[in-house]
């Protein structure tokens, strides 16, 4: 198995000597915290024709949610036009979303579904 290079530790501060006495040193102030990671929401669209039992068993599956809580927010989808059903780091999003079109098509449903940045 291929191994990754060593990652470089960030750098230290440089310690800044004072102009002049005594041996002490000043450490300058660490670079800012890093931000937490942008999160998406991944969510439903309405549509016509898509079975709602199909949508209830789809956000079971794939959004690890229970039967009662997936229909709550199936109808939620139905009433409103569209609704969340989870929120993830980019890459998985984009993944729920691919394999809720997946089942769609293979279905034959025109079930919806997009991510977007959770503002
Ligand atoms: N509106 C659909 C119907 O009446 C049900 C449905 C719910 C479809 C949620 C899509 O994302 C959806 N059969």
């Amino acid at each position: 198995m291929a191994t990754s290079p060593p990652v470089k530790p960030p750098a230290l501060p440089s310690p800044v000597r004072q102009p002049e006495g005594d041996e002490s040193v000043v450490l300058e102030r660490l670079p800012k915290k890093t931000e937490p990671p942008q999160m998406y929401q991944v969510l439903m669209l309405n549509d016509d024709y898509t079975p709602m039992e199909f949508v209830v068993v789809v956000i079971q599956e794939f959004f690890g949610k229970d039967r009662e809580t997936a229909t709550q927010i199936m109808l939620k989808i139905h009433l409103d036009g569209r609704g969340v059903c989870g929120v993830y780091s980019r890459d998985v999003a984009a993944t729920k979303v691919d394999q809720v079109l997946d089942a769609a098509r293979e279905a034959g449903h025109p079930l919806q579904c997009v991510s977007e940045p959770v503002s």
